[in-house]
Formats: structure tokens, sequence, C-alpha cells
């Protein structure tokens, strides 16, 4: 039977897609397959007992790294050279264009580590309001430091936690990678930030926060100065996305009192998720802040995604195989639930 659906449609039980405005690509959701039977992959629950301090950990304060460097004994945050940098500041430049199908480019790049804090086991959960604030400080004085190289355009900062997200360590820690070039995703971001403004005259993500507030539905939590929710096109199960109330482009925007309210809401929306399946939840998360040393990006609005790879419980997890390499990205479980459990959750780490 091929049937086309008709009538209107019900979110929250037939199959739809739905429009990601930031990156202009459709989303599957199926909320109707939510109560399968899971037979597959069943992730073991890592230990969850981590020391304060861990002799063997190359963040450690006092530890060496690999080919020799020992950190210093730091107090606060410490960031350094990536030992195995991805991108190098000297890389040769040239290209290479075959027919503009065989075709390559050199890549300038820094690529730095950043420690939150010299306890092995503090994770932003866990974090005092000063740690964060240090936190937020070093993330800061990275942009502005990485944004005084004049080749510089796209600036990075990032944070893998957990094993199944592939961080490498437990010690809370980010990477900060800066280059020549816009990355892909960015680069789509940016295409829409300005076409958005072009035919608006206004800025996509202050009025998809507007909506948002309207709706009242997928809203996690807020402070004063920024608000969390699970975008209505969000692909991973438990994703999220912070944004700024105010309009602005990047860290060195930021107010002394949004700085520390960046800090607080990032701890309550981690301890949410540690709460949610009772473990201390993995994920990969990164802030999107505008290009550097080009014109001045008024379209740009400041905001976090959080992507984390949990579907049902601290074992199981999504996988993106099948028809979302091949055909568009799928959920199962609706963004609306999703924030609701998030929004149900405690903001106090049991
Ligand atoms: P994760 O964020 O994926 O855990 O990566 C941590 C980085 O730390 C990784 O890029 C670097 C790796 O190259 N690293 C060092 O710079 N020095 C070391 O001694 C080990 C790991
Ligand atoms: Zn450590």
């Amino acid at each position: 039977m091929t049937v086309r659906p008709r009538g209107s449609l019900s979110l929250q039980a037939a199959p739809h897609r739905r429009f990601n405005p930031l990156l202009r690509e459709w989303v599957l959701v199926s909320p109707h397959r939510t109560e399968r039977p899971w037979l597959g992959k069943v992730e073991k629950l890592a230990p969850s007992s981590v020391s304060q301090y861990d002799p063997g950990c190359y963040l450690c304060p006092g530890n060496e790294r690999a080919g020799g460097t020992r950190n210093p004994n730091y107090p606060s945050t410490f960031v350094f050279d990536n030992d195995y940098p991805a991108l190098l500041p000297h890389a040769p430049g040239g290209a290479v264009n075959e027919g503009t199908l065989i075709v390559a480019e050199g890549e300038a790049g820094n690529c730095r580590v950043g420690c939150f804090s010299p306890r092995h086991d503090l994770t932003i959960s866990r974090m005092s309001q000063s740690g964060l604030r240090a936190v937020v400080d070093m993330w800061t004085e990275q942009f502005q430091e990485l944004e005084k190289i004049e080749w510089v355009r796209h600036i990075q900062i990032f944070e893998n936690r957990g094993a199944l997200m592939g961080a490498s360590n437990p010690h809370p820690h980010c990477q900060i990678w800066s280059n020549a070039t816009l990355p892909n995703i960015p680069e789509r971001e940016l295409n829409s930030f300005e076409e958005y403004r072009n035919d608006k005259k206004s800025c996509l993500l202050c009025d998809y926060l507007q909506l948002e507030m309207q709706h009242d539905e997928r809203i996690v939590c807020q402070n004063e100065a920024f608000a969390v929710v699970v975008p209505f096109w969000a692909l991973w199960p438990f994703e999220t996305l912070v944004l700024s109330k105010r309009h602005f482009a990047a860290m060195s925007d930021l107010s002394d009192a949004e700085r520390g309210l960046l800090g607080d809401i990032l701890r309550r929306i981690t301890t949410r998720y540690d709460n949610i399946f009772e473990t201390s939840f993995p994920y990969s998360m990164g802030f999107h802040q505008s290009p550097v040393n080009g014109h001045a990006h008024q379209e740009w609005h400041f905001h976090a995604h959080y992507f984390p790879p949990l579907l049902r419980s601290a074992t199981v997890q999504k996988f993106m195989v099948g028809y979302e390499l091949l055909g568009s990205p799928q959920r199962d479980i609706t963004p609306e639930a999703a924030a609701q459990r998030l929004a149900a959750a405690s903001e106090t780490l049991s």
C-alpha cells in the first residue's frame, strides 16, 4: 500500500522530517519507533570512582607528558600546545587541483589543550562557581590571544567527555584548534546566518530563541544571560543548544556578569545530563563563535552545542550508521520528550 500522509501532522506520533535552519538540512523523526526492543550493543558502565590525582595521568600537575615535557604544579587552569597537533602553524601552502575533482590545499593552524582544574576528578558538573569562572576566563583569553594571529580565521573550543566520545583521559580538559580557513560546519552556519539576516533583517537565533520561549516545550533551563534548549531539529537523542539571550558574536563580547552566568549554565546542563542516566554523562560539546580577522560579523549569534551519544540508558548509545550515513540523520525519541526529561532532572548531583 502506498499512501502519502494527508491532514494535520502529529509531531508526537507520525514519522516526519524536521528542518535544521543552521545547517539547512533535514532530520527524520520517527516517534512511533521508541518502543522497539533492544538486542544490540550494551555498553559497560565506566567505573565511577575517579581519584583527585592520578600519577599516570598526562594532565595532572607535576606529571610528565608524552615527549617528556613535565606539567607545572598549576593551581587553577592550564593550557599547553598539543604534543600531537593535528595542525601546524608553518604548514606549507600550495594547492592541488585536477579538473576540480582531485583538490587539496595546505592548511595552517594551532592545537592546544586546556585543563579545567588541577583536580583529576572535577567535571564541569562538579566544579565550584569560582572554578567555572576560571575556565570561562581561560577560554576567553585563548580566544583573544589566538584572534591576534593575523592568519587565524576560526577558533574552535571543544570538549570530548568520556571514553564513549573518544576522550583519551578523564581529567577534565578541552581542546582549542585554530586555523586559517572556516571548517565545514561553521561555514554552513555562517551562510545561514547571513542569508537569514539579508532576508529578514534580524538574527536567526534571536528569532528562534523567541519562538522557543513562547512555546516553552523544549527549554531545559535558563539564567539571566543564557537558555538551554533541545533544538526542534535535534539529531542526537539528548542534544542541546546553549543560546545567549543577548545578541553578540564571541567570548570577547561577554560582560563580566555573563562570564559567570556562562559557567553557571554549563554546570546546570551537565548536572542534568549526569542525573538523567545516573552516570558521568559523555558528550562532545563546543562553542560556535564568529570567524575572526575578516569583517565584523553582525549576523553571528554566540552559541554552544552539546552532542551526547547516549540513547536510553547509561549503557545504550545511538549509532550513526546505515541510513544516516547514506541518506539523512534519524531519531526516535522526540526532541520534546528529551526536553521534558532534561527539564525534570535535578540540578544537584546525587
Ligand atoms: P581528547 O580531548 O580527545 O581527550 O584529547 C586530548 C589531547 O591531548 C589529544 O589531542 C593530546 C592528544 O594529542 N595529548 C598531548 O598533547 N600530550 C600527551 O602527553 C598525551 C595527549
Ligand atoms: Zn589527571
